[in-house]
């Protein structure tokens, strides 16, 4: 008769995590998650969450981790670094990505995750990985996992690293002893909520995303007006408020040896964006968030990208641009009609 092995300790279990790229590894105990509850449901009363879905869809769920491991008793949480150096800015119209999404670091951290996943499970335990997903408030886990402390902009930062690292978890009925939060390291700096560029930071910790270029640059149809100039290159994130941090900036770039698959990298040609066929934009930036997966967001954004950076000098820009005013496509239409505008009171003051 076959034995079932014992689980492995908490020391197999990091030293495994850690060969596979992680900076942190810490354990949260697997209770109901009352402050990221209480959040959830007040961010919602605010008006702060828009349409967005995510942990929102169903906060009972996001914040009790025996919703996802009936029996859980605690969360293995992990985090991986996603820092990325800039690259010289090519010429012409350049979208700029953030740095989170320059490569692909979740689909490693799944793919470590699920495999310390599988070995408890060997052990006769429930145990299931998790990560950006609609079923776990990620941040909450990672600070009750003493892995860092929440930052005023409410992004997760890690003593000694910074907030450059993207969140992972195993919700699991094997028990390890946890770990204490770490204590608060902003002290009496606000440049984060100073310098979001759309004043997004509404109060310590907590985003309105109706304002948050992040979510802007996601959410499905008509960009609002009153962003389009604040959005200048980027076509997907924004890092503002990190690059504003002190301990970020001071700490980014420490962790060079990163486990990440390829990405998109930092530019894309808005131009490329334009022209590309569906099948090749999702190659290219499938990773992504991108709403039900439809393209047309992503050229949305690079003709925003291509009004605000695009040189009004360049005869051909014009050309190119009227061809998208004739779209059949009402969003596309119109946001090349913003930028057809938008360049040319560029060109008018002689701004570049
Ligand atoms: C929805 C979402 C977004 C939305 C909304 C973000 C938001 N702040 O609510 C949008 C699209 C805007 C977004 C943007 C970004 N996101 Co996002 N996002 C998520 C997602 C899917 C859910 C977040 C969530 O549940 N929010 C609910 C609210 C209630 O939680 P919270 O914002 O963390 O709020 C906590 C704090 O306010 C804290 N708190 C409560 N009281 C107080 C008081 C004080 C004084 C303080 C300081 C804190 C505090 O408790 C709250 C609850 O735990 C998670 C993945 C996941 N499944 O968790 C990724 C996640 C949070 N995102 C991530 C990243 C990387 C980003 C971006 C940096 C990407 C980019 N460069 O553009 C930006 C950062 C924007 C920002 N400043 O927050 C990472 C965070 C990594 C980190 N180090 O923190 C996550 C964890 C994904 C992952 N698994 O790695 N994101
Ligand atoms: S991601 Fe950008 S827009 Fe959103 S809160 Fe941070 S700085 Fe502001
Ligand atoms: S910029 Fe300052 S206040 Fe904001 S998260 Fe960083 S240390 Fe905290």
């Amino acid at each position: 008769m076959r034995r079932t092995p014992p689980p492995p300790t908490f020391e197999e279990i990091r030293a495994r995590l850690m060969a596979d790229g992680a900076v942190r590894v810490g354990v949260a105990p697997a209770d109901i998650l009352h402050r990221a509850r209480r959040a959830l449901h007040e961010r919602r009363r605010a008006g702060y969450v828009d349409s967005m879905q995510f942990t929102w869809r169903n906060p009972e769920r996001s914040t009790d981790p025996s919703a996802t491991v009936d029996g859980a008793r605690s969360i293995i949480v992990v985090a991986h670094p996603c820092d990325s150096p800039d690259e010289p800015r090519p010429d012409g119209a350049s979208a700029r990505v953030a740095r989170y999404a320059r490569q692909d670091h979740h689909t490693p951290m799944r793919e470590s995750l699920r495999a310390v996943a599988r070995t408890l499970r060997t052990s006769g335990h429930r145990a299931v990985a998790l990560s950006d997903d609609n079923a776990l408030v990620d941040r909450e886990v990672a600070h009750l996992a003493g892995i860092g402390w929440f930052g005023r902009n409410a992004n997760l930062l890690v003593p000694g690293l910074g907030s450059h690292v993207v969140l992972g978890s195993i919700i699991t009925t094997a028990e390890y002893a946890t770990d204490t939060p770490v204590p608060d390291g902003c002290g009496s700096c606000t440049r984060c909520i100073d310098e979001c560029p759309t004043g997004a930071i509404v109060s310590p910790g907590v985003i309105d995303a109706r304002r948050c270029l992040a979510w802007i640059l996601q959410r499905p149809g008509v960009i609002p007006i009153e962003f389009r100039v604040a959005i200048a290159d980027r076509i997907y994130g924004c890092d503002d408020c990190q690059d504003s941090c002190p301990p970020t900036i001071r700490l980014s770039g420490r962790h060079s040896g990163r486990v990440a698959a390829p990405g998109p990298g930092q530019w894309i040609d808005a131009w490329e964006v334009l022209d590309a066929t569906d099948d090749e934009l999702l190659t290219r930036c499938g990773q992504w968030y991108i709403h039900a997966r439809d393209p047309r967001w992503l050229r949305r954004n690079a003709l925003v990208v291509i009004g605000n950076t695009a040189d009004p000098a360049d005869s051909t820009v014009w050309q190119r641009l009227d061809a998208h005013r004739l779209s059949n496509d009402p969003i596309i239409a119109e946001h090349a009609d913003w930028a057809w505008q938008r360049l040319a009171d560029r060109g008018t003051v002689g701004e570049t």
